[in-house]
């Protein structure tokens, strides 16, 4: 076994470029021609593979050092069969080492762009794809120009990528575009037309090439023919050319995020300035499957309150109407839409039970209903919903986990019982806060309640009165029903529905009798509340409202 320096091959007229990935480890076992690490240009990135298989002993590059040929990229200990191999192309790079770029020192060999149309110093000029060094068929992976654009010489005109480097090909005259001859995903070689400038002050002279004309060759590295009369020097940086949309990224990032579908121009880069890593498109997918983002693609898509393809379901289904009878289409109000949001998140976030109970109300409505005839004078209705409130905040101070919110892994539990109740109004399903329910007696509460109502109904509610709930109530016993399953109001995590009060037959132990019962149904979030508790808090409540004197207990 012997230690082998692999060296940064030839990389043409790059001078000093810099290491922005690496792609290896200590320990690593390589295959002959494996990508090692991406360095960077103004224009161009690529991979530098390895000349030799074997096993990383040492890394001497790190990530921001500025490398140019020649220089130590790692030690491998290399098999004796590829050793001799790779000690013999040290000096010179060859099939092994994979990557030859160009060289500045063979000008007209290396010729870049190449004007046809010469040396017309106005009219139409042909725009050739430059010998791009080994490369055969390089895809078009991004377009910056358009038909009327003024085109500088060497701005960049498009990009084209290989496995291993992307490099922008830039324009050889100055001119208006007139016609672009490429498309994205077309696959092009040295000499195709690229494009069709007016007006040129056309490169009579050589002018400019590729500063990166990187190649990934298959065979000892040719020098491409000459196919032009201009020789070239490197362009000057023109550092809007990388910004043109263009996500700053790897060729190998950028195949990975096409692979996986991925928009990179939507993905935060988190590297030195702002270069997309692998783990940048990683947690951009995981975001995107978790439903924690959306692409543009899919918010484009869905409809407002989402189309459920985050969830992987089928789309909504879409139905004309129209086809099967006479539509009428409104608008939703801005309160609908809001507490659909709402109602929608919590109902899928949420996992929900509901339990069902009833609770014998005959003495407690009688004494409602005496009370109002005693208060009638007093212009304050007492209502059902008053003693539900205040049965639910013995029940709470009973069960404190209702009255708790989770917040990540805890639980906060509140030592305010704050109620909500649902009031339907004109413009929709509104939630008023009774604030301290526990301070307050049934007259205070019936009133408060009488007000917000009224509130709600008028649109008239401020933010402040319809926050801060730490358990809700939804009565539906003024208009009818026997259960429900009421959705909790997050972040709350229990939500009690009522309906309506009945006469049923309740055996006593020795006969049946007529006894008023309420309709109980509980909701509630399994995160936080087992059923036993559930079940527990509903018997709680019935036996309160069965009987008040026990809120004194
Ligand atoms: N059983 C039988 N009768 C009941 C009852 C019950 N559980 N609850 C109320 N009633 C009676 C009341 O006694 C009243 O009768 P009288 O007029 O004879 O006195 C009548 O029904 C109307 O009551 P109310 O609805 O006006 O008053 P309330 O205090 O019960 O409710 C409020 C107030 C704001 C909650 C209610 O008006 C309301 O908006 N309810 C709808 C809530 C809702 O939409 N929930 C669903 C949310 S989920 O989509």
């Amino acid at each position: 076994m012997a230690l082998v320096e692999v060296k940064v091959p030839d990389i043409g007229d790059f001078d000093e470029v810099a290491v922005i990935e690496l792609l290896v480890k200590v320990g690593d076992t390589l295959k002959a021609e494996q990508s090692l690490i991406t360095v960077e240009s103004d224009k161009a990135s690529m991979e530098i593979p390895s000349s030799t298989a074997g096993v990383v002993k040492e890394l001497r590059v790190k990530l921001g050092d500025k490398v140019k040929q020649g220089s130590v990229v790692l030690m491998v200990e290399a098999s004796s069969d590829v050793a001799s191999l790779a000690s013999a192309t040290d000096a010179l790079p060859t099939a092994a080492l994979a990557v030859q770029v160009a060289a500045a020192t063979a000008p007209v060999a290396t010729a870049a762009a190449t004007v046809v149309a010469l040396p017309a110093a106005i009219g139409p000029v042909e725009v050739l794809i430059p010998d791009i060094g080994d490369f055969k068929d390089v895809a078009v992976i991004e377009i910056f120009v358009k038909p009327g654009d003024a085109i500088k010489v060497e701005q960049s005109l498009i990009t084209v990528e290989s496995d291993k480097a992307a490099m922008e090909i830039p324009s050889s005259a100055a001119g208006v575009l007139k016609e672009l001859k490429v498309k994205i995903g077309d696959k092009v070689n040295i000499g195709d037309l690229l494009a069709i400038l007016e007006g040129s002050v056309a490169a009579a002279a050589p002018v400019a090439a590729m500063n990166a004309a990187a190649s990934v060759a298959a065979s000892a590295p040719s020098v491409a023919p000459a196919v032009a009369t201009a020789s070239i020097s490197a362009p000057a940086h023109n550092p809007g050319s990388i910004t043109l949309g263009l996500p700053h990224a790897s060729p190998s990032v950028r195949k990975f995020a096409r692979e996986l579908g991925v928009p990179l121009e939507e993905v935060k880069g988190n590297g030195p300035k702002g270069r997309i890593s692998f783990d940048d498109v990683q947690a951009f997918t995981k975001a995107v499957m978790a439903g924690a983002t959306q692409t543009k693609a899919q918010a484009a898509k869905a409809p407002a309150g989402g189309d459920g393809a985050a969830l992987g379901l089928i789309p909504w289904p879409k139905v004309d109407f129209a086809k099967f009878g006479p539509i009428e289409r409104k608008e939703m109000g801005r309160i609908k839409k809001i507490s659909g949001a709402n109602l929608l998140r919590n109902a899928i976030m949420i996992p929900a039970v509901t339990n069902h109970d009833d609770a014998d109300i005959t003495e407690l409505e009688a004494f409602r209903v005496s009370t109002n005839k005693e208060n009638e004078k007093s212009g304050i209705k007492v209502t059902m919903l008053a003693f539900l409130i205040k049965a639910c905040v013995a029940a709470l101070k009973k069960y404190p986990e209702f009255n708790s919110s989770l917040d990540g892994d805890a639980l906060v539990y509140k030592n305010y019982w704050h109620i909500g109740f649902a009031a339907d109004t004109p413009n929709g399903l509104m939630v008023p806060v009774i604030r301290d329910a526990d301070k307050k007696g049934i007259l205070q509460i019936s009133q408060e309640m009488g007000e917000l109502a009224k509130k709600a109904r008028d649109g008239k509610l401020s933010p402040a009165e319809m926050t801060g709930a730490t358990f809700t109530i939804s009565s539906l016993g003024g208009i009818g029903g026997k259960y429900f399953t009421p959705i909790i109001n997050a972040p709350e995590v229990a939500i009690l529905g009522v309906c309506k009060s009945t006469h049923e037959p309740v055996w006593d132990g020795k006969q049946f009798v007529p006894r008023l019962m309420l309709p109980l149904s509980l909701t509630w979030d399994h995160r936080v509340i087992d059923g036993a508790a559930a079940a527990r808090f509903n018997a709680y409540l019935g036996q309160i409202l069965g009987d008040f004197r026990r809120v004194l207990l």
